[in-house]
Order: C-alpha cells, then sequence, then structure tokens
C-alpha cells in the first residue's frame, strides 16, 4: 500500500457541479412569500456533510424566523462524531440542531425531542401570528428527506399511516411548494413541503462534489464517473480502504477508469455498441462505465463502504 495519492481533486468543467433549474428559482420566491404564514423553519440537511452545501440563500428565512437544522440521514454518518459536529454549529450560531434517521419508523429523536424544540425556538421569539394554529416550512437543498421526514413525522404524530409527500432517490422529486399537511393535533401543527433548493452558485470543488456524493444533484448532469472518482479521492485521502475488500480489489487505486473497468468486468457489465472501424459495423462488447459508477455509487450511499461523516476534516 505504498502509494501516493493525489493531494488535490480538479474536474475539467467546474460548471457541472451548478443546477438552478427554473423550479427552484420560482419556489424560493414562494417560499419567500409564504414566510409571513411561517412559524418556524425546519432546514433538513444531510448528516454525512454538515457543513457543505448549505444554500447560503435560505439566511434571510432563517434569520426571518425561529430555525432548527435536522441533520438526516443519521444511520449513514460516522455517529461517534455527533457532538463535535454539533458544538461546531453551535459556534457557527446553529443553536437548534438534531439528529434524524427518518426510515426508522419510530425515532426518538422526531417522537420525542422534536416538539419540545419546535415550542421553545417559537417562544423564543416575540410571535406575530397569532393564530392557534402553528406553520412549519421544510426547506433544504434536494435529497436530504424533506418529504420523508414529514410522512414520518405525520405518522408519528397522528392515527394517518399512509404517506402524502412524494419521496425518491434522485434529487429533484418534489418541484413545487406544496399545500401544507396537517402533522399534529391539539396543539394543530401543519408542515410545508418544499422542492430541494441548490445555491446558483458552488463556492468551491469539494463542496460541490460533496454534494453529489451524497445524490444531491442528478447524478447523469455532474456525471457519474466524476463523482466515483471523487469518492476515491475522499476515501483514500481519508485512509479508508474498505472499497478494496468490497470491490475484490489487488490494493488501492486512485485511478477511476481503472476501477471501473475492473467492477464492469467483475459484475459482467457490458454494452453491445456498432463497431464504426469494421467495415460491416459488426457488434463489440465494451465495459459499461456509466452501469459500473452507478453501482459503486449505489454501495458507497448505502453506507456498504462504512458510514462516513465527509466534512470530518472541516471539523
Ligand atoms: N438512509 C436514509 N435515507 C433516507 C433518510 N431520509 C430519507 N432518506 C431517503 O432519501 C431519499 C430522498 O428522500 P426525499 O424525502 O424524497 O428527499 P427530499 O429532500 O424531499 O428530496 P427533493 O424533493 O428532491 O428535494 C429517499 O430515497 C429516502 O428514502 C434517512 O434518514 N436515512
Ligand atoms: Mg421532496
Amino acid at each position: 500500500m505504498a502509494q501516493t495519492f493525489r493531494k488535490t481533486f480538479s474536474l475539467p468543467n467546474f460548471d457541472v457541479i451548478r443546477w438552478f433549474p427554473g423550479h427552484m428559482a420560482k419556489s424560493m420566491g414562494q417560499m419567500q412569500s409564504q414566510l409571513k404564514n411561517t412559524d418556524c423553519v425546519i432546514e433538513i440537511h444531510d448528516a454525512r456533510i454538515p457543513f457543505s452545501g448549505r444554500n447560503p440563500r435560505f439566511s434571510d428565512m432563517i434569520a426571518l424566523r425561529p430555525h432548527i437544522l435536522l441533520l438526516n440521514k443519521f444511520d449513514l454518518c460516522n455517529k461517534g462524531l455527533k457532538g463535535k459536529v454539533a458544538d461546531k454549529l453551535h459556534c457557527m450560531g446553529v443553536e437548534n440542531v438534531l439528529f434524524t434517521n427518518c426510515l426508522e419508523f419510530r425515532t426518538k429523536e422526531i417522537q420525542t425531542e422534536l416538539m419540545p424544540m419546535i415550542f421553545n425556538a417559537i417562544n423564543s421569539r416575540p410571535r406575530y401570528r397569532k393564530s392557534v394554529d402553528y406553520n412549519i416550512m421544510v426547506i433544504g437543498v434536494p435529497n436530504t428527506g424533506k418529504s420523508t421526514f414529514i410522512n414520518a413525522f405525520r405518522r408519528m404524530h397522528t392515527t394517518r399511516k399512509r404517506n402524502v409527500a412524494q419521496t425518491g432517490a434522485i434529487a429533484g422529486i418534489t418541484r413545487s411548494v406544496n399545500n401544507r399537511i396537517k402533522v399534529h393535533f391539539n396543539p394543530d401543527m401543519f408542515l410545508v413541503d418544499t422542492p430541494g433548493i441548490l445555491t446558483p452558485y458552488i463556492p468551491n470543488i469539494d463542496s460541490g462534489m460533496r454534494l453529489s456524493l451524497c445524490g444531491c444533484l442528478p447524478d447523469h448532469l455532474v456525471g457519474e464517473h466524476y463523482i466515483v472518482d471523487y469518492m476515491l479521492y475522499w476515501l483514500n485521502k481519508q485512509k479508508r480502504f474498505s472499497y478494496i475488500e468490497k470491490f475484490e480489489l489487488q490494493e488501492p487505486t486512485d485511478n477511476v477508469m481503472s476501477f471501473l473497468s475492473h467492477i464492469a468486468k467483475q459484475q459482467s457489465m457490458v454494452k453491445k455498441i456498432k463497431d464504426i472501424n469494421n467495415p460491416q459495423f459488426q457488434h463489440v462488447f465494451k465495459p459499461n462505465f456509466e452501469q459500473a459508477a452507478q453501482y459503486a455509487l449505489k454501495i458507497f450511499r448505502k453506507g456498504q463502504l462504512g458510514n462516513f461523516t465527509i466534512d470530518s476534516d472541516l471539523l
């Protein structure tokens, strides 16, 4: 393993990690205009990247209303760093932080800790809305589990078990600001689901690639092999070599194409293409790098290489 790895990561084109489609700009405006009817803002971010990729454009909303940061997908991050992450966020001025796993059927954070946190946050400031019910807006970047959280909260606090907010494993499932959903009776509480919104200007490559690695941008826009390349770069830099055993490699590698070609061979991922160099255009079989990259990302995102806090170097 006496191998040297890259010290920095580069991309041929920084623009690939920029995603700001029309529905994001439109929804941002709708969310800002709904703020007057909002008692509290719950921001959901991925616990694997607690410091990277939070949208700075939310800062107005967060400053104007009581704010809670839910670091979701806690099941996938390094749980041992929970205290340090929370301390650093407190130092950065984020007062209310909760770690959640919305896929668990019952989780004590959502079941018992969140409601008091919401009311503490609301009661710590003057409340201008005099209504007896409470409106809470759920915001965040794409694919962090906003809609899953709304379904889980409703399931845990009402007798209604059916999912009402549409969820999915790819970024950009919720496309518009939705009608409020009743999630609690007495006091009556409503959650508003919103689309994931990214900043139009990703500040640096690491931040953008970490968002991509966590699935907050569509893979095909960034390019699956760039994301796997970043995955390899990060794993090697952190000396996390579990991928060697998982993918049955001989040694660590810093070369994404040889890594993908190994996976394609191992998993028999081939594609049939016409050989333009052949006069009869006969078909030839080539390794399917795209499929291999999707497979590698799936393994990483399921936590099968380990539970990582990708931002651990920022602590
Ligand atoms: N491992 C894990 N997966 C989760 C958790 N919460 C949500 N997910 C998964 O994350 C994916 C995205 O969930 P959504 O609820 O659709 O995310 P969203 O933030 O509403 O996404 P957009 O609507 O695209 O902005 C889904 O595949 C969920 O099953 C969690 O706590 N742990
Ligand atoms: Mg959603």
